[in-house]
């Protein structure tokens, strides 16, 4: 939906037009998964599919919120009783960044929103983040809170968090808050440090299909947690702030100094060469090499599969019957057990490839994945 609709739809809802429209993108991750929550380095891109919010301030303590996606009316909660983790539905997100916003001490006394999204759920595109943001930017705009969008994106992540109850890393919102179009986002979550590296892939005769296995996932449930807790075991054992602070060409004598911890061995050499990868990846762009990232994305699923054991049958056939049917990489993207992979190919592929995974899934019984292109899109913005 457009800025008009929404706004349109929003006036029909609450008998006026609203102050202003705003929108927030999904993202995909290309390379450096589960390494946010260790300090490590990301690279994600935002996808044009975005969710779009109509937004103007309350001064009764009342949050009022709507969703064209969802069915129900309108749902109102009075600020004073926002609470963690007493919400189990979509209003957790935005309501969780009104509760973050006001616990950090901004005053925001109310609103009434309508939302509309784009960008799939359980897909691993990170459709939450991109509620929160679009939320956390309107407010911050309408509210004159005049904070940065670093800043915004921790809010969200401590939404998240907190409120909602998912233990995630501050990759989705940052991505969702910070990316620029045409670029992919190097991010250091350790200091929020950001460098946008152009990825034109059109320009060079490439593309990047996302394909949506359409196993949801979802980060509440525990698997997620387990693998945070035992990337802050390994750091412990090792002595170190965070899995970051082990180097890369240390990972062999760190590993032995954990001895028969089998399953945080796999993990530590996971989150280790997995940062080594975002730096290899990032190198090879900046040299103007991109189809030779193609190998490294494949390495990512490796390792995502084998140490860090978040894959499932689905995205690894995406992977393995893309590879054969000659894209350049693949991995699964996101937080894992279901959710989408990314296929790098060259344009004149596409067709071949997608027709090779839609007959796999279908020979195998699988449900019909959704692929479609990312094209490299804008983070996060006021339209009107
Ligand atoms: C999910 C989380 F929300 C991110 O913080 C990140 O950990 C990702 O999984 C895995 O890289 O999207």
């Amino acid at each position: 939906m457009g800025a008009q609709q929404v706004a349109e739809r929003f006036a029909e809802l609450y008998g006026a037009g609203p102050e202003g429209v705003w929108a927030a993108p999904g993202r995909v991750n290309l390379i450096g998964e589960h390494t946010d929550y260790n300090d490590g380095f990301v690279m994600p891109f935002a996808l044009p599919h975005q969710a779009v919010a109509a937004v103007s301030r309350r001064d009764d303590g009342v949050l009022r919120l709507h969703s064209e996606d969802v069915e129900g009316g309108v749902v109102e909660l009075r600020l004073d009783a926002l609470a963690p983790q007493t919400d189990r539905e979509w209003t957790a997100y935005p309501a969780g960044v009104v509760w973050a916003l006001r616990e950090a001490g901004h005053e925001v006394t109310g609103a009434d929103v309508h939302l509309s999204s784009t960008v799939p759920t359980g897909a691993g595109l990170s459709s939450s983040a991109a509620l929160e943001v679009v939320i956390a930017l309107a407010l911050n705009d309408l509210y004159d809170l005049g904070l940065q969008r670093w800043k915004l994106a921790r809010l969200c992540q401590r939404a998240e968090n907190v409120y909602v109850g998912a233990p995630t890393g501050i990759m989705d919102q940052t991505a969702s808050a910070c990316c620029e179009q045409g670029h992919a986002l190097f991010l250091d979550t350790r200091d929020l440090s950001q460098q946008q590296i152009p990825f034109d892939l059109v320009a060079e005769g490439l593309r990047l299909l996302v394909v949506d296995t359409r196993v949801k996932h979802a980060h509440s449930g525990g698997e997620y947690g387990k693998r945070r807790a035992g990337c802050e075991k390994g750091a412990a054992l090792l002595g170190v702030d965070a899995l970051r602070d082990i180097p890369y060409d240390g990972l062999d004598a760190a590993l032995a100094r954990l001895g028969d911890e089998e399953e945080v061995i796999r993990l530590v050499r996971h989150v280790v060469t997995e940062d080594e990868r975002v730096e290899r990846t990032v190198a090879l762009l900046r040299a103007g090499d991109t189809r030779a990232i193609g190998p490294v994305l494949t390495e990512g699923h490796a390792s995502l599969r084998d140490d860090f054991r978040i894959s499932c049958p689905e995205l690894d056939l995406v992977v393995d019957t893309a590879l054969a049917a000659g894209a350049l990489g693949a991995r699964m993207t996101g937080g894992g057990f279901g959710g989408s992979a990314i296929v790098l190919a060259e344009a004149a592929d596409v067709d071949t490839l997608t027709k090779a995974v839609e007959e796999a899934f279908a020979a195998a019984d699988f449900k019909t994945p959704r692929v479609f292109e990312a094209v490299p899109s804008a983070g996060a913005r006021r339209l009107s």
